[in-house]
């Protein structure tokens, strides 16, 4: 089944809707081709390079025809934008916000993906995070089509559901997925428990640039570190709002402290009776009836 789009100025309550029931919606057109066009410019130093200069390791995961560069906050300020993007909060806050106080920015990185490339393996963002599976999320991730992305050049490929899989489902052959097809200036979000991966490149000369930009909760420590990621320099530099959601803030009253800080840090929004229902992996799970059973 293909994943549901939305307008730029679809109802929240309906984009809700459709990722409860499928773990990833795509917006069409929330960028303009104009700031697509900007963040390649600004990306260029380190895309334009031959795959073999790939400023991240290239290995199996990450894909031997794919150059990806991170630390986005810090190389190009539509990045910048793109992560605030006022129709995104929304989605993050309501998915994120009951888990609380207020959610961050977790990882960055433009993955151009390249002639030959091979499908990536399936996976859930929220590997590294010991959660039990399904349940509330700790992770969001939005995509952007810098490029346009088609079946051909490696549209996100995304296991529909999959994101109320248990911890030990995985995908297998017979699992069938969608294509993030969309053109330039859309994006997908997706759950972080939703399998996916990029796709296979079949093209001879087309290449697929994703912007991607993730969110998890507050108190969870941020996949990418953005205090070594951004230069401080360039840290200083961003507004106030981006240094609060790349991790410049303190996390309701205590998680981000430090003696002489500033105490605005403080004032940041603290969400009231905020309640995660996340609990432990099954594997250490000691409430889990099947383990008992064992
Ligand atoms: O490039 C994509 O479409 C997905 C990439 C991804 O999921 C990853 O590298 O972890």
């Amino acid at each position: 089944m293909a994943l549901t789009h939305f307008a730029y100025d679809s109802e929240l309550k309906d984009m809700l809707v459709s990722i409860e029931a499928d773990g990833a919606i795509i917006i069409d057109n929330l960028a303009t081709p104009e700031s697509m066009d900007q963040i390649a410019r600004e990306l260029a130093p380190w895309l334009g390079k031959p795959v073999s200069e790939s400023p991240m390791i290239n290995d199996k995961f990450r894909g031997f025809q794919t150059l990806r560069t991170s630390g986005l906050i810090g190389k190009s300020t539509v990045a910048g934008q793109l992560a605030l993007d006022p129709t995104i909060a929304k989605i993050i806050d309501s998915i994120l916000g009951p888990q609380c106080a207020d959610y961050q920015l977790s990882w960055t990185q433009a993955i151009k993906i390249g002639p030959g490339e091979v499908a990536q393996l399936p996976h859930r963002d929220t590997y590294m995070y010991p959660f039990k599976r399904p349940g509330p999320e700790c992770f969001i991730n939005t995509i952007w089509a810098q490029s346009d992305f088609t079946r051909e050049n490696g549209a996100t490929r995304i296991y529909q559901g999959s994101h109320r899989w248990p911890d030990n489902r995985t995908p297998t052959e017979d699992d069938r997925y969608a294509f993030a097809e969309m053109p330039k200036g859309s994006v997908i979000v997706f759950l972080g428990s939703t399998y996916h991966g990029g796709g296979r490149n079949e093209t001879i000369d087309s290449f697929r640039v994703g912007i991607g930009l993730a969110y998890t909760l507050g108190w969870l420590r941020q996949e990418e570190n953005q205090y070594l990621a951004v230069p401080i320099e360039k840290a200083r530099a961003l507004s106030a709002e981006l240094q609060r959601l790349i991790g410049y803030r303190v996390h309701d009253r205590y998680i981000g402290w430090y003696e002489g800080m500033d105490e605005n840090l403080f004032r940041v929004v603290t969400r009231k009776n905020y309640q995660t229902e996340l609990r432990g992996n099954a594997l250490h799970d000691d409430n889990d009836p099947d383990k008992k059973k064992a």
